[in-house]
């Protein structure tokens, strides 16, 4: 990017690739040509035209001679046409319009496959079926071979597909900003029993979704250091001399809204080796050092870290982070924005929002361009920087917030430091006025932490840098303004909000429970697809025993769906009529998926043990689906005696069709979308002030699961929402759970003087699950038994007490599917469009617009 000086303030010198703007613009209606983007007809006869068209002339293949892949791509690109000119429009509009743009930054984006989507989208469902079946062709296997895109760890990027999905849906104009990771979240096998994973090649078989674009490529500087210079009005100002760069080139997604026209853009950025940067090593004869440098420079997007919780400080981490927010904040300024804007009103025409801290390099970054590209002072670039920004931040983990050394961030990225310093030492000058004498205070706020190392809070730097910084549930939200970050909530209480995190009805309702959408349909109409909270006329109708039953079996043939689809991926055979009792979410020791494993060995136990006659257990299945972070030891470990204990129960004659464990390897948001829509139980059992919000909760409640759970995240609104009779609640809320650390935490007491939790331990210890070999299980036990940090043993009792009571519900099968019932129809806040509507009136429009 160029660093000459500048006298105005707008964006022209950005302009520094090759975007071709042809000018003056034309009204969109005659931009569009009346043949290509014009749709195909809506009609299965054009529908078939269309594909036929793109299997022959796109894919070059004849329908007799075509492979299932030739298939699905056309049929992709089929879609796709339908959307076009939608997207086209809905992109001119935004160029021309005046209205405030959203920009989301996000490292991570977890789509799930886009076909399903993009055929709800486009209301082209049936009509696609009836083409494809006329052409001989099963849509459903056209459907499976698509490879979803996983670019995203868990709940965080799953949130953010589900905004987009929304802002689109509300014609809200939004640009998605993100990396295009050529591998995603990696694929989970089983060897053994243990996790191994598997590069996720998601673009092998081609990726009829994305449009590259490399004429739009942006320059992404990185290293070498700055100096200082004056500029002609006798300013000093300071440039920087970087070492190295590389290219961004983007690649457009769709993102439709709801059968509205909009279309709006997802851009994920993919690095590429600079020539220059080639040239230079090639013309030195060094042919085999240029090559590495270009892999080098391309390994940037190469991969998605799948760490979600403990940051390790890798320097290519940071280097996707600031590539992709580079690319982005020029791609807005230099490419969105008409070319003489006029940078003091951007505020007025974008809000970026910080998907926790990943993209938070942006705020320097903006100094940067405003203070040393566009000559602007330090203040008014500061004002404006400030209103440019908003953080969410995902987590109450202390251990899960981002801190970046000193030395990494200043030999990456030496200008962006002193950004950082000044900002930190402006800031603290003010701290040190509004609190005169408290210095501790003014080193408690520091953005700079002193130890272990010199480093960068970039939680810090976040939340003084944005106008809003919100939680994503209620509870989340408070312990982040009274624990994470007190401090700044008493100097700027005004600056902290909740938005409660929400999923889209589109994917996990429509799309993924089809049988309960045109049951939900059938009874209210179908307005509730883009106003969730229309949910709530169903409840008259969990009275109704003619609705339960049909209720009822839904969720029957939803399981008998999920049963087929298992027997064949994973080689299970489920009983048909059993609770379908689920945990699936990353496996994370807060989590506690061993609390889970602990219920499952105590109902075994009691059986083998003839504590407990078979007749009289209620059978259930039970369901796991989680990946670990592969360097995360325990996590695996836990992962392997889930399936030990799983092989060992369902090979067990005593307690066959009884209780079952099933661990489908490769959780994703497709098995997902199978799962979640038979499940009866939902398990939410975090301890209490640990999960910020969960998402899978609210997926579940909405497809009619009943939860057990902890007073955690957004289980206590769902809990508040669907009452107590329909939930049930177990474990120490979050002040007890504080409160017992502060007594001091002994699990072996639980332990010692719990004898049902003795004999549950003991058989897992004993080798039992681990063909008789102790030391295979003698890890997780042992951390349980003597470290336990998010106390498993103190809930146990609670736990299996709230078991109980499912138990019971369940045996009354008419007042389960009532309180499902309930369930779905007093869940319509967890809409992400309600998420929506509450980030445009709290956070978005909160300085003026329109
Ligand atoms: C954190 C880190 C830390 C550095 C290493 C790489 C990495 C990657 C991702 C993250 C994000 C962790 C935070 C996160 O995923 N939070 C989840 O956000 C969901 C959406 O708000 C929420 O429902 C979950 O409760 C929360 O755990």
């Amino acid at each position: 990017m160029s660093d000459d000086a500048s006298n105005g303030f707008t964006t022209d010198e950005l302009q520094t690739t090759d975007v071709h703007r042809v000018g003056p613009t034309l009204p969109v209606s005659s931009e569009l040509a009346a043949g290509p983007v014009e749709p195909p007809a809506s009609t299965v006869e054009g529908f078939i035209e269309a594909f036929l068209r793109e299997l022959n002339y796109g894919q070059g293949v004849l329908l007799s001679r075509s492979t299932i892949n030739d298939q699905y791509l056309a049929l992709a690109r089929t879609v796709r046409e339908y959307l076009m000119a939608g997207w086209l429009e809905t992109g001119a509009l935004r160029r021309e319009g005046d209205r405030k743009i959203v920009g989301y930054l996000s490292a991570e984006y977890l789509l799930g496959r886009q076909l399903g989507n993009a055929l709800l989208a486009t209301n082209l469902q049936d009509i696609a079926e009836e083409a494809m079946r006329r052409c001989g062709i099963d849509i459903a296997a056209l459907r499976a071979q698509e490879i979803e895109p996983g670019l995203g760890n868990g709940g965080l990027g799953r949130l953010a597909a589900c905004f987009v999905d929304s802002l689109a849906t509300m014609d809200v104009p939004c640009i998605g900003y993100g990396i295009r990771y050529e591998y995603g979240i990696f694929r989970q096998t089983f060897e053994n029993g243990r996790q191994v994973e598997v590069p996720d090649s998601w673009l092998a078989l081609g990726s009829p979704w994305e449009f590259p674009h490399p004429e739009r490529q942006v320059r992404v500087d990185f290293g070498g250091h700055t100096e200082k210079w004056t500029d002609d009005q006798g300013r000093e100002r300071t440039r920087w001399v970087p070492g190295w760069n590389v290219l961004g080139i983007p690649y457009h997604h769709m993102v439709p809204g709801f059968r509205n026209g909009t279309v709006n853009t997802l851009r994920l950025w993919s690095a590429k080796a600079t020539q220059a940067f080639d040239l230079q090593i090639f013309n030195s004869g060094d042919y085999a050092t240029a090559v590495r440098a270009q892999t080098f420079a391309e390994n940037i997007s190469k991969v998605l870290y799948p760490e979600d919780s403990t940051p390790q400080g890798k320097e290519l981490r940071l280097q996707q982070q600031y590539f992709f927010v580079a690319c982005s904040l020029h791609d807005f300024i230099a490419n969105t924005l008409p070319k003489d804007f006029d940078l003091r009103q951007l505020p007025e025409r974008i809000i970026f929002q910080l998907n926790d801290t990943h993209p938070v390099i942006a705020i320097p970054e903006l100094m940067r361009i405003l203070v040393d590209i566009k000559g602007f002072d330090w203040d008014e670039a500061w004002d404006i920087t400030r209103r440019c920004f908003a953080y969410t931040c995902h987590t109450l983990l202390p251990e899960a917030l981002e801190v970046w050394s000193v030395e990494l961030l200043g030999r990456l990225l030496p200008r962006h430091l002193e950004i950082i310093y000044q900002i930190n030492e402006l800031f603290l000058e003010e701290v040190r006025q509004a609190f005169p004498g408290d210095e501790m205070r003014a080193r408690r706020m520091s953005i700079i932490a002193e130890h272990p190392e010199r480093s960068v809070r970039m939680a810090y730097l976040a939340t003084i840098g944005s106008a809003k910084v919100n939680g994503v549930a209620e509870l989340q939200s408070q312990l982040l303004r009274d624990k994470v970050l007190p401090d700044f909530s008493e100097y700027e209480p005004a600056k902290f909000t909740n938005v409660t995190n929400g999923v889209t009805p589109r994917r996990f309702i429509y799309l993924a429970n089809r049988r309960l959408s045109n049951l939900i349909t059938d009874t209210i109409g179908s307005e509730w697809v883009t106003d969730l909270d229309r949910l709530r006329e169903l409840e008259p109708y969990a009275d109704d025993a003619g609705f339960r039953a049909e209720f009822a079996a839904v969720k029957q043939a939803n399981k008998e769906r999920l049963f087929r689809l298992l027997s064949v991926r994973d080689g299970l055979e489920l009983p048909q009529h059993a609770m379908l009792d689920v945990l699936v979410k990353r496996l994370h020791e807060y989590k506690r998926q061993t609390l889970k494993l602990l219920h499952i060995v105590s109902l075994y136990e009691d059986v083998i043990s003839g504590t407990v006659a078979i007749d009289q257990v209620v059978p259930r299945t039970f369901i796991f689906g989680a990946k670990a972070a592969p360097g995360y030891h325990l996590a695996k470990e836990i992962i392997f005696l889930i399936n030990s204990v799983a092989a060992t129960i369902n090979a067990d004659e005593r307690v066959k069709g009884v209780l079952s464990v099933a661990f489908p390897a490769n959780y994703n948001v497709t098995l997902a979308e199978k799962i979640i829509p038979a499940a009866d139980l939902s398990e939410q059992i975090s301890l209490a002030g640990k999960e910020a919000s969960g998402t899978g909760n609210m997926k579940f409640a909405l497809n009619g699961a009943l939860t057990i759970g902890t007073d955690d995240g957004a289980n206590v609104e769902i809990r508040q929402l669907v009452g107590d009779d329909n939930f049930f609640l177990f474990g120490m809320t979050e002040p007890e759970v504080e409160a017992l650390h502060a007594r001091g935490y002994n699990p072996a007491e639980y332990y010692e003087s719990n004898d049902k939790l003795q004999r549950t331990i003991n058989l897992i210890a004993s080798g039992h699950f681990t063909d008789g070999d102790r030391a295979l299980s003698a890890q997780v036990v042992d951390n349980l038994v003597t470290q336990d940090p998010f106390m498993v043993l103190a809930d146990f009792q609670s736990y299996l007490d709230a078991q109980a009571r499912v138990d019971a519900a369940y045996r009354d099968p008419e007042r389960w599917t009532r309180s499902a019932i309930l369930n779905v129809a007093r869940s319509g806040f967890f809409s992400s469009d309600r998420s929506m509507r509450d980030y445009l009136d709290r956070i978005w429009l909160s300085s003026p617009v329109e």
